[in-house]
């Protein structure tokens, strides 16, 4: 068939792409090139340094502070492969970031996103209605360039937009290298950061998920968590959306009505509102990890028996890469799909607030989330829950 335009039938993509060359396509409006780094906002950023060293491995490289010109705040920067945390802290009265941490406790500020152009990342997401925050501006020093640009997203958390084009210092313009806070660990305990969980109010998780998509051009991958799974066990619903590469994945959260308090209603009243729940962190061996954090005195979630002796279990997961009763002694758990398995382990809450916590995730294949643990692990949080008297 063809219409009055003299045109054959098409698909609304196909007419789309008419007239368009075939690598213009195929553009990504919103390229990525990984996550640049998470920023928090923490009451005594040189503790919380140490605490990062010791009990997670990581390598304090960089520095700003008073010493250095900045007036305001100190911040550390460490890192564990590629992973980089910014920890940053008030070093007088009345300001902003104090005034942040007074609110929310210790708490992530800012998902910082690499990209290989700020500038045009940030107006495409102005264009699409992304809150600017701080307009594109160069940073520059003695190591050379890097422009930065900033759009608000829930809550109070931001993502910076960071173009480092040959960028050579050991973090942002204003930094300075500084030795280790102790020696880092012969091996590393985990490697990248492999997901950022929001927790958004009640009925916002598709605002937020249409957000990504309008902004920043991300799509859904297919773990989620809706209505069914919400009433029966989990109090929540999810939903994870991702860029082209699935280099940069952000799972969103929102409380479901439940027979119980929801694990997000507690975050949203001890966070007071939205905010980062998670990080999960990428390790090569989770193993190790575990141990090592667990000897420094990190705390993890408690896996009952039950789990590991499940006759189903054994079944739906298969041969894995360690005995079942190596992971049973860690708490570690399973979860198996068609392109493979993950192990995974999530933190208690590491501040006084029941709010931010951390997951190590070991991934052979799958790229799922560990839908099959949902059950165990919302268990094992409610019992938490339950212990501080807010279930
Ligand atoms: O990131 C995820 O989706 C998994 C599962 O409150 C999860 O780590 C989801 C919600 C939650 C805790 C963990
Ligand atoms: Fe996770």
């Amino acid at each position: 068939m063809t219409d009055a335009a003299g045109q054959k039938d098409l698909t609304p993509e196909q007419r789309a792409d008419d007239g368009r060359a075939p690598r213009a396509r195929r553009e990504d409006p919103f390229p990525v090139k990984g996550m640049d780094a998470v920023v928090f906002a923490v009451g005594n950023a040189r503790q919380a340094a140490h605490y990062y060293s010791t009990a997670f491995g990581m390598r304090c490289v960089a520095y700003k502070g008073p010493e250095t010109g900045s007036r305001d705040e100190a911040a550390y920067v460490l890192e564990s492969g590629g992973a980089r945390f910014v920890l940053k802290g008030a070093v007088r009265a009345g300001t902003d970031l104090g005034r942040h941490v007074a609110e929310h406790g210790d708490g992530a500020i800012d998902l910082a996103i690499e990209v290989p152009d700020a500038e045009t990342a940030y107006r495409h997401a102005i264009a699409q209605g992304a809150r600017s925050v701080e307009a594109p501006h160069v940073l520059e020093d003695e190591y050379g360039k890097v422009v930065v640009a900033a759009i608000a997203a829930y809550g109070e958390t931001r993502h910076s937009l960071v173009q480092r084009a040959d960028y050579s210092g050991p973090y942002l313009p204003g930094y300075v290298a500084v030795d280790p806070v102790v020696a880092p660990p012969a091996k590393r305990y985990f490697q990248a950061i492999d997901h950022c969980v929001g927790n958004v109010e009640l009925g916002k998780m598709d605002e937020w998920v249409e957000f990504y998509q309008r902004v920043m051009g991300f799509t859904n991958m297919k773990e989620f968590v809706g209505d069914d799974i919400a009433t029966e066990y989990s109090a929540l619903m999810s939903k994870v959306v991702a860029d082209g590469t699935r280099k940069v994945k952000f799972p969103l959260n929102e409380p479901a009505i439940a027979k119980k308090k929801s694990q997000i209603d507690e975050y949203l009243e001890f966070y007071g509102g939205p905010g980062m729940q998670h990080i999960a962190l990428a390790t090569g061996d989770i193993l190790h990890a575990v141990d090592a954090m667990r000897a420094s005195g990190v705390e993890f979630l408690n896996t009952p028996d039950s789990y590991y002796e499940d006759p189903e279990l054994r079944e739906r997961i298969g041969e894995v890469r360690a005995p079942i009763e190596e992971l049973q002694k860690r708490g570690i758990l399973v979860d198996r799909d068609e392109d493979g398995y993950l192990l995974q382990i999530f933190t208690k809450p590491v501040q006084d607030r029941p709010t931010v916590f951390f997951e190590l995730i070991e991934r052979h294949g799958s790229l799922g989330f560990g839908k099959g643990n949902f059950k165990a692990l919302f268990e094992a949080i409610e019992r938490e829950q339950e212990r501080r008297g807010n279930l």
